[in-house]
């Protein structure tokens, strides 16, 4: 028994919300097109989660923020899937797929066939785990990747007022989240191996900025050393947390951001995977014809390095899944892939948005003691990637010009003297 759709998406993401909205902006007949999800709400912006869902007053919530209206699109609710025939199963997790048979087993029995898939099952939360690590499950330790995480979340804040909380990972999740509890008055200690904050992207003189910040906000950093183990009461509940080094910190609550991991499973051993995801073409196809892949979840070819990669962040996710779609909906008037990577945050009253790679040498420039400065990295003598804190829209809009230029750049310390004004110039 089961139902056949000639477009499935497997996924209610970020991914999912834009594709859907490019399949009806494209002239997708009702019936055609189903989505499947195993988060019991329609497609939402995740990256309110960690911002606007956890103000303490006026808090971001659904039907607010679902898809698209982080792209200043429109707002797709239950309704607007129904209006447009699209059948969004919901609460439902795909258990196997055959690609071969165009078939998704899900967890309560049901068969659902396709004629074409777009995956856009994006990533799940690293566990403490899977690093020797025992507590996940205790009612104050909080990871964050869908709503029933940040309801969780909250829920742990509004049972710590004043109290003391203790971030694992110093990532974006460790990040953001940070800087939301000291808005709810929760006293923040940040804990992770390496040596600075936002390892990934930041250099050392980014990172010392944003540290100093969040100190003289009152958040503490203990970094170079890893969680070991939990303290718990009698009731199960962590009250502190042991650490490598030695030292004990005691916690009222533990978020944990210590990273993804895309959700391959039901495709291993069926389609290529590179870097950790499924590998697609500049079309967003598998090597499966009738499979395509968009979001955290594909591995593509950034043309702009003539690399395969595979982006965790949103602006990717909304741009790749509109991509899959055209290439499905009108094959002969779609290119090849084509954006340059971009990525972004905002903690406090902070806000800073990077374009590129960050490889080679950094280069920075403006005032890191006030509120507008960045980086270039130049690597092999083209400028490949910007970052820029605090800047304005138009000055946004040129270090992303810049970077998609990949300009030759003989003097570096010519650049440093010109700064933001060099993108300006361009
Ligand atoms: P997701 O949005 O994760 O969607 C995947 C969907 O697939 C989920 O609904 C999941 O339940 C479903 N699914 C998975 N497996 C199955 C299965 N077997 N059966 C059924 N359904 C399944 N990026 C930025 O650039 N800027 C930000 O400020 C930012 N903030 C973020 C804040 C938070 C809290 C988080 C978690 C991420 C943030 N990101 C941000 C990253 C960004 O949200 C992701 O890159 C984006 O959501 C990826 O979209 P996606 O559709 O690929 O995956
Ligand atoms: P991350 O990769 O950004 O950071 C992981 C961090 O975990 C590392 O920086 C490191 O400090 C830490 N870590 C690794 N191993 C550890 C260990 N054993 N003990 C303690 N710390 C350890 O991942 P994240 O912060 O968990 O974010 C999850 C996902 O959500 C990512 O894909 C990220 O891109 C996305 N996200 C993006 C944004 C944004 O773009 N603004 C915001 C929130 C989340
Ligand atoms: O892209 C985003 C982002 O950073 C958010 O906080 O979308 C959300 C909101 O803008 C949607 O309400």
């Amino acid at each position: 028994m089961g139902r056949a759709f000639v477009y499935v998406i497997l996924g209610g993401g970020v991914a999912s919300g834009y594709a859907a909205l490019e399949f009806t902006k494209r002239g997708v007949s009702h019936g055609e097109l189903c989505i499947i999800s195993e988060e019991t709400v329609a497609p939402y912006e995740r990256p309110a989660l960690s911002k606007g869902y956890l103000l303490p007053e006026a808090p971001a919530r659904l039907p607010a923020f679902h898809t698209c209206v982080g792209a200043n699109q429109e707002r797709l609710t239950p309704k607007w899937y129904k209006e447009h025939g699209i059948e969004l199963v919901l609460g439902t997790r795909v258990i196997s797929a055959d690609v071969r048979r165009r078939t998704l087993l899900t967890a309560a029995g049901e068969t659902i066939s396709y004629k074409i898939l777009i995956v856009a099952t994006g990533a799940r939360a690293l566990k403490l785990e899977e690093f020797g690590v025992n507590g996940s499950d205790a009612e104050n330790v909080c990871y964050l990747r869908n709503l029933t995480d940040a309801n969780r979340l909250v829920g742990a804040m509004n049972s710590c007022s004043r109290g003391n909380a203790v971030i694992i990972g110093g990532g974006y999740i460790g990040m953001e989240c940070a800087a939301s509890l000291v808005i709810n008055k929760i006293n923040v200690t940040m804990v992770f191996p390496e040596a600075q904050c936002m390892p990934r992207l930041f250099t050392p003189k980014i990172a010392s900025f944003y540290e100093d910040y969040y100190k003289a906000k009152g958040v503490e950093f203990v970094k170079g050393t890893v969680l070991t183990s939990f303290d718990m009461d009698s009731n199960g509940k962590v009250v502190a947390v042991n650490l490598r080094d030695g030292k004990r910190l005691p916690a009222d609550m533990v978020v944990v951001g210590i990273g993804i991991r895309p959700n391959t499973s039901l495709f291993e051993g069926q389609l290529t995977m590179e870097k950790g995801g499924i590998k697609v073409n500049g079309k967003m196809q598998s090597s499966n014809s009738s499979v395509y892949a968009v979001g955290d979840v594909a591995a593509f070819p950034v043309k702009l390095f003539s690399e395969t990669r595979r982006l965790e962040h949103v602006d990717s996710a909304r741009k790749s899944a509109r991509h899959a779609v055209s290439a499905i909906m009108d094959p002969e008037k779609t290119g090849d892939f084509d954006d340059v990577p971009f990525f972004y945050s905002r903690v406090f009253t902070l806000s800073w948005q990077f374009y590129g790679d960050n490889v080679g040498e950094a280069v920075h420039f403006g005032d890191f003691s006030g509120n507008t400065f960045g980086a270039y990295w130049v690597n092999k003598g083209h400028l490949v990637g910007s970052f820029l804190e605090g800047g304005t829209k138009e000055e946004y809009e040129a270090i992303a010009m810049v970077t998609s230029l990949k300009p030759a750049i003989e003097d570096l310390a010519k650049l440093e003297s010109q700064g933001l004004s060099y993108a300006m110039a361009v």
